[in-house]
């Protein structure tokens, strides 16, 4: 579905209220001057706009909330970015969400499913990550809600964040799969092998290879959807490749297994937005992390290299 026919349309969330370090903010800004928006011109897309959304400063606002820090913040900012996602899949551009932590992925994934839903469709979903990102407002270590938005995609946790707008859940546990994980806390593990949702740790990657992992998790993706998602934390990388990401894990993926499983997505067919997320600048070198998430996300929009 992602065709260079279609206008992209990036949108910038420069939300840092999910993690406990500062700095994803920046995120949007740091794509910029890597000079996506360029890159993608190169491949033949019209940018037909950027939408900022709007995002409270952490030094402005407390939470009293533990469990689930600034979630009123957070549900407000989700609540945007999934009008905004459902308006811009209605308009048939293609969605390309700039991070911002992980959290704002229960918006943009809210509104993917609220375009599906309107056409008795659902919608599949890859989650690359180096984090389970399925705990739950109980069952979390932290409290930081970066950690938690797969759990509610697939209907559980904090209702308000579970029904941003949509289908509920937003996306059924048998069309997802998370790929690259492993870092996971000892609850969130029971929810994971419980919740139904397919999995690809850093071991399957090891033993079956990428290209394997690429396409079985394409066939789950795609059974009986209109199309999937590609909700990218660039963490899930190895931190060799990106160094510029607040909660980096040793044993990651690498640069060219990262940028197969994206040529797979792009040579499906079947990709119907991405989103791009965690990226740190001020933890970076020279802005090499969004110089290689720019590659990245060149590939899967469809860049071959011959
Ligand atoms: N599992 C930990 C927690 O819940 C850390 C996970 C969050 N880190 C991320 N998300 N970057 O993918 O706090
Ligand atoms: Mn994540
Ligand atoms: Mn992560
Ligand atoms: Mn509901």
């Amino acid at each position: 579905m992602v065709d260079s026919k279609q206008a992209v349309h990036i949108i910038n969330v420069p939300l840092d209220l999910g993690a406990s370090r500062r700095g994803t903010d920046a995120g949007p800004s740091a794509f910029r001057v890597a000079g996506l928006s360029a890159a993608l011109q190169r491949l033949g897309y019209t940018v037909s706009q950027e939408t900022d959304i709007p995002v409270p400063a952490m030094e402005t606002r407390k939470t009293d909330n533990a469990s689930a820090r600034f979630k009123d913040e957070i549900l407000t900012v989700c609540q945007e970015l999934a009008s905004t996602t459902l308006q811009v899949m209605d308009a048939g551009e293609i969605p390309l969400v700039i991070g911002g932590d992980h959290s704002i992925a229960m918006g943009t994934v809210s509104g993917l499913s609220a375009h599906f839903a309107k056409a008795q469709k659902r919608l599949g979903l890859i989650w690359f990550d180096a984090h389970g990102d399925m705990n739950l407002p109980e069952s979390s270590p932290s409290g930081n809600i970066h950690g938690m938005p797969l759990s509610h995609l697939i209907g559980m946790g904090d209702p308000d964040l579970s029904n941003i707008l949509g289908a509920h859940p937003a996306v059924d546990v048998k069309n997802v799969v998370l790929i690259g994980i492993r870092d996971i806390d000892r609850i969130e593990r029971e929810i994971i092998n419980k919740s139904g949702v397919t999995a690809f740790t850093m071991r399957e990657i090891d033993e079956i290879g990428m290209a394997r992992v690429a396409r079985r998790a394409l066939e789950i993706v795609n059974d009986g959807t209109a199309g999937f998602h590609v909700s990218f934390d660039l963490d899930g990388c190895d931190p060799e490749v990106i160094p510029g990401t607040g909660t980096t894990v040793p044993g990651g993926v690498s640069y060219r297994e990262a940028h197969l499983l994206l040529e797979e997505c792009a040579a499906h067919g079947g990709m119907t937005s991405m989103e791009v997320v965690e990226l740190n600048p001020f933890l970076d070198h020279r802005n090499v992390s969004a110089e290689r998430a720019v590659t990245l996300i060149q590939s899967a929009f469809g860049r071959s290299i011959l």
